[in-house]
């Protein structure tokens, strides 16, 4: 697939980086809540305008608003992160391979119509970024000052990756899986973005190598032709434009592993700000969430009757209970939810209230079906990952 205006990434990032936005982008900005929170909304190849936080390489947030229309993301909607700045502009699906190798009875080297011919899995699942919501850490946290909208829910269709292991034969002792995409860092010493799974996660049911997003093609942005689909855990796994499959026999030590996308192995993998000395862990499971998605901050509301409307999601035991609260938290009210798309999915929910003049803080709190249930005092460390506290949006009424 050709990128529609082939050359616009580079243009666009060259135009950016010199400091001269496209025209359409100065229309328009986005306020996020937080300092240093104006960014412009820009269009990339295959997307509407999005919230632009870098142009090279992109990382483009979803406009909050999105959330509200329909349980998925809409393929042009979807936000965007890379890490390096090559990035293939086009892709011939008919000439991408994904080579297995490694530790693997036997090497395979497949192409698209190799996957298509392989059983097919539907799957709902929010992909979200491990620094979602990073931009509202206090105090900050070093990287990528997102909103809340740096997640998505779509319908991915692939194969699982269970059945190309074993196609593929993995030989006992191996211990990791490892995932490599098309990308590439510009500079020699930037290490290649690559991922790993524990063999026991990467053969789990619902891992699928996608090739489908909400029935359509990925876009090249979300890695086109093809990409890893890990639900429940963190985006930092889906690799994108998925090339390289590798059976590793050792616990791989590269950066993006070692380095990169860890969290303190602590109660609430929470630390004190500017704590050294804990252990970590690779990221992996997200945490439960919810947001109203009907109410702008600060957006005034009507007497009467109201609808309050928003989206819940955990790292795949699915949703329990959602509540509302118009008291800041003192009080709680339970609402109901609306149809299951699976428990990787977000599950919308709606409840009514009727409100008198004044000024209020809504707060919104969900459940997993494990047990977990968001908490009011937000956890820190010094990614900025794992955001799940409680979220809240004062309403003036008048
Ligand atoms: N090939 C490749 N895959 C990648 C990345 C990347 O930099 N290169 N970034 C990962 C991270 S950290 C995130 S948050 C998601 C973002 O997915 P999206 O751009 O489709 O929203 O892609 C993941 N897969
Ligand atoms: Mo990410």
């Amino acid at each position: 697939m050709e990128l529609g205006r082939g050359r616009f990434l580079a243009a666009a990032g060259a135009a950016l980086a010199a400091g001269a936005l496209p025209r359409a982008a100065l229309a328009q900005t986005v306020q996020l809540p937080f300092d240093n929170g104006t960014r412009p909304l820009v269009a990339f190849p295959q997307k509407r305008p999005l919230i632009l936080l870098t142009p090279r390489p992109p990382q483009l947030e979803t406009p909050f608003e999105v959330f509200n229309a329909g349980v998925y993301t809409p393929n042009d909607a979807f936000y965007v992160r890379w890490h390096l700045a090559n990035i293939p502009q086009s892709v011939d699906a008919s000439a991408h391979r994904i080579a297995v190798s490694g530790a693997v009875n036997t090497a395979l080297s497949l192409s698209m119509d190799d996957l298509a011919k392989m059983p097919a899995v539907e799957i709902a699942a929010v992909n979200q970024c491990s620094g979602n919501s990073r931009g509202l850490f206090t105090p900050r946290a070093i990287g990528g000052e997102w909103g809340n909208g740096a997640m998505g829910n779509a319908l991915w269709t692939g194969v699982r990756l269970r059945d190309i292991l074993d196609r593929a034969g993995v030989k006992a002792g191996a211990k990791q899986v490892q995932f490599d995409g098309l990308d590439t860092a510009v500079l020699p010493g930037t290490p290649d973005f690559k991922k790993s799974l524990d063999v026991d996660v990467a053969r789990g049911d619902d891992v699928i190598v996608a090739y489908a997003m909400n029935g359509e093609p990925l876009p090249v942005l979300n890695g086109y032709p093809v990409r890893l689909i890990v639900p429940g855990w963190f985006a930092t796994y889906w690799v994108k434009m998925l090339s390289a499959i590798t059976v590793l026999d050792k616990t791989d030590d590269n950066f993006w592993m070692k380095t990169a996308y860890r969290i303190p192995d602590t109660p609430g993998n929470s630390v004190v700000p500017g704590a050294t000395g804990y252990p970590t862990i690779p990221i992996n499971r997200m945490a439960v969430r919810s947001f109203i998605t009907n109410i702008p901050d600060g957006a005034p509301f009507k007497r009467g009757r109201n609808e309050l409307r928003g989206i819940a999601f955990d790292g795949g035991s699915g949703i329990k209970r959602v509540e509302l609260s118009m008291d800041g938290g003192t009080t709680w009210r339970e609402v109901a939810l609306e149809r299951d798309y699976g428990k990787y999915s977000f599950r919308r929910f709606a409840g009514e209230w009727v409100v008198a003049p004044g000024t209020y803080t809504v707060a919104v709190r969900a459940t997993a079906n494990d047990g977990a249930v968001q908490q009011a005092t937000p956890i820190w460390n010094p990614s900025g990952y794992l955001r799940s506290s409680i979220e809240t949006y004062k309403v003036s009424v008048i």
